[in-house]
């Protein structure tokens, strides 16, 4: 998923039954899907910086994988340094694929592969030297 998991998250089912395309509302499953974030400072649900959604410990992935019987959690919506950044003891994973993001980051992008055996591999974009925006001249024609 782009974001995370969810609170109101308990049966895959869920995601696999949901009317698409359509909004996306403030609150719920979906918006949860979408936004939340992984907090690797505290344990079980939290409140988001970000005014919407959740942030989750590492204890609710360990226990949603164990549930579900899935190995890795993959989602994004975090700028993460060499592109792609683990957590939880592997068990879930951010990919973001845009180096240079915004023209205001110094990170790397990365895509992920994974092979017929489920093995996980990483392709990086390295970022490009830090340039400053070009500052073109105004001209009146
Ligand atoms: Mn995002």
């Amino acid at each position: 998923m782009h974001g995370g998991l969810s609170p109101d998250l308990h049966d895959l089912d869920q995601i696999r039954n949901m009317q698409r395309p359509t909004d996306v509302p403030e609150t719920g499953l979906l918006c949860d899907l979408l936004w939340s974030d992984p907090n690797k400072d505290a344990k079980g649900w939290g409140l988001n910086d970000r005014g919407v959604s959740y942030t989750f410990g590492a204890d609710v992935v360990t226990e949603f994988l164990e549930k579900h019987d899935l190995d890795l959690i993959c989602r994004a919506h975090q700028v993460v340094e060499d592109g792609y950044e683990f957590f939880a003891d592997r068990q879930l994973v951010t990919i973001f694929s845009a180096p240079n993001y915004c023209g205001e980051f110094d990170n790397a992008g990365a895509m992920m592969g994974v092979d017929e055996t489920l093995m996980c591999s990483f392709q990086i974009l390295k970022p490009g030297d830090k340039k400053p925006k070009p500052n073109f001249a105004r001209t009146n024609v």
